[in-house]
């Protein structure tokens, strides 16, 4: 089976160490490749990054299709653009906040999210109520680093650590859902750090993706999830027209 993990923004280094993630759990009958957005913001760390990144990680789809892709991870903790690339996609499309809130649901009674930058804790918290797992989600906290620092910062690993350590703490919860993509390789050393389970949400999504297609599970493809209507697309987005 070919999974093909989306970065949706544009930074290649981060791309790199979602490809490590994914790859560290793919089975060996699956082939996997990561691919950067080719066009949008270089991190997504507020509503109208999001917005932009959409139409790079639609882009993205649409040539896996041409390509025989038969599943997707959206590998961005917004999940942008989910419900649209369903509907351009034959066989399942998973979010890594989707597949990691849920998975934190089977670890126990409460999990906290850390995610980057403070402004980003509404839209986290808009999802855990999009995916109607308000009962399970004790805390969102930020660390304060912004997206790309996480790569670049030589504190990084402490500082997620230990914002990962204290929501733990004041939210008595039984399980942490790293907010950002570019956390993924950090997850196994907090796991070890804090004693409790810490969830990529990369990991999560390529195994999900990899079950459904495994379990022989593919969306319906119709009404609401049937391809687009076709329509003239007009100006910078007239590529976009099917
Ligand atoms: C993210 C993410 O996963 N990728 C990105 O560019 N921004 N998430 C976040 N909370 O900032």
């Amino acid at each position: 089976m070919r999974i093909r993990v989306v970065n949706p923004n544009t930074t290649e280094a981060m791309t790199a160490t979602i490809a490590r993630s994914a790859a560290a759990v793919a089975g060996p009958g699956t082939r996997l490749d990561a691919v950067t957005a080719t066009m949008g913001p270089a991190s997504i760390e507020s509503h109208y990054d999001e917005a932009l990144s959409v139409p790079g990680l639609l882009a993205a789809v649409a040539a896996g299709e041409q390509e025989g892709v038969d599943g997707y991870v959206i590998a961005c903790f917004g999940d942008p653009g989910l419900d649209a690339a369903r509907e351009l996609a034959r066989g399942p499309v998973v979010g890594i906040a989707e597949a990691a809130l849920r998975t934190a649901t089977q670890l126990g009674r409460g999990f906290s999210v850390v995610t980057t930058l403070g402004r980003t804790v509404g839209r986290t918290a808009d999802l855990v109520r999009h995916y109607g797992l308000q009962r399970f989600c004790r805390g969102i906290h930020a660390c304060e680093l912004p997206v790309l620092a996480l790569g670049t910062d030589p504190d990084a690993r402490k500082i997620v650590t230990e914002a990962c350590r204290a929501a733990l703490a004041a939210d008595d919860s039984d399980a942490i859902v790293l907010g950002c993509a570019g956390m993924a390789d950090l997850c196994a050393d907090i796991r070890a750090e804090i004693g409790a389970p810490v969830i990529d949400g990369v990991a999560a999504a390529t195994l999900t993706v990899q079950s459904l297609l495994t379990m022989g599970l593919r969306p319906a493809g119709r009404g609401e999830w049937a391809l687009p209507p076709r329509k003239p697309y007009t100006g910078l987005l007239a590529p976009f027209q099917r």
